[in-house]
């Protein structure tokens, strides 16, 4: 039986199989849905096509890059002529290579925007994962996947939803994971090889919990300034992975950090318990989902301006 089916999906299939070569894209930072949706999809491309040139092309490296795999080395001669098909990624700012240069160009996206800078644009923001996009299109083809491939794909559904515990997710979550699971996979596994965290990160968060400020209407912030970084030995996006701690906290309805940057300027990545706050983002050159969102490049003034307009929105709810 079919899982979800897209009306793209014909014409994604067609297009693939025109193309010699496929150039496989994803969105910069990538995290575990960026990975899993690219990987799960280079490896059912790989083993449904055996004849035509699969590659990774995006090279930037995560904190989940332990549990995937290097990227291929690719021209842009070789992206020029090539299908590029882009996971996970909103807006052409946001791709991680060159797919855009590409004889033909096919975006995959769970993000709500407009940016359709795809010749053909599958979006759907109701589905809770790329990964889970990725996993009804394979299905529609196939009705066993590879271990390998079920492992990514399920990966990238795990990380997006929280281990399915975000709204969004829903009984076709659950079935593609289920089916995705009969490949094989030892959930206590993946579980722990995806969230289980090192020390200084531990720390970190125990830093966060101490330091936090909260105001009554539940909006919780933590200003990490560079020495923080340095004491946990942590990168920027390291830093910003472990927001959802506060997530826990009954009441807590927006909670974000706010990370100065080598630039002097702050970046901060905000979550909410279904308040919208991407508009608030967008306001402020950021973006992302109804609840979970983030901006860049803010001065401290701005930031405090953000943290008014989200008190703001908690207080007229
Ligand atoms: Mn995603």
């Amino acid at each position: 039986m079919p899982f979800l089916t897209f009306k793209e999906t014909e014409t994604i299939f067609n297009t693939i199989n025109e193309a010699d070569t496929i150039t496989i894209f994803r969105h910069v930072s990538p995290d575990g849905d960026a990975y899993g949706s690219s990987w799960g999809l280079y490896h059912f491309l790989k083993q449904q096509y055996p004849s035509k040139t699969i590659l990774m092309a995006s090279q930037e490296e995560g904190p989940l890059l332990h549990y995937f795999e290097e990227a291929d080395k690719v021209s842009d001669e070789i992206i020029k002529n090539s299908l590029a098909i882009v996971c996970d990624t909103a807006n052409r700012e946001r791709i991680d290579g060159h797919a855009l240069i590409a004889k033909k160009v096919i975006k995959i996206d769970h993000h709500p925007a407009n940016d359709n800078y795809g010749d053909i644009n599958l979006v759907t923001p109701e589905v809770s994962s790329c990964s889970e996009m990725i996993a009804h299109l394979c299905l529609s083809q196939v009705s066993h996947l590879d271990k390998k491939i079920a492992k990514y794909l399920y990966a990238g559904m795990l990380t997006d939803t929280l281990s399915f515990t975000i709204s969004s997710v829903n009984h076709k979550t659950l079935r593609v994971a289920s089916k995705l699971v009969e490949s094989g996979l030892d959930i206590g596994l993946i579980q722990d090889a995806l969230f289980q965290i090192d020390d200084n990160v531990y720390d970190y968060i125990t830093y966060l919990r101490a330091n936090a400020q909260e105001t009554e209407a539940g909006l919780i912030y933590c200003y990490i300034e560079p020495d923080v970084l340095e004491r946990f030995n942590l990168t920027v996006n390291q830093a910003k992975e472990v927001v959802n701690t506060f997530k826990e906290k009954k009441s807590a309805r927006i909670w974000l950090l706010l990370i100065k940057e080598q630039s002097g300027l702050y970046r901060t990545t905000m979550r909410s318990r279904n308040v919208i706050i991407n508009d608030i983002a967008s306001q402020f050159g950021g973006g992302g989902h109804q609840f979970a969102a983030a901006t860049k490049d803010l001065d401290y003034q701005q930031t405090r301006q953000l943290l008014d307009e989200l008190s703001l929105r908690l207080n007229t709810q």
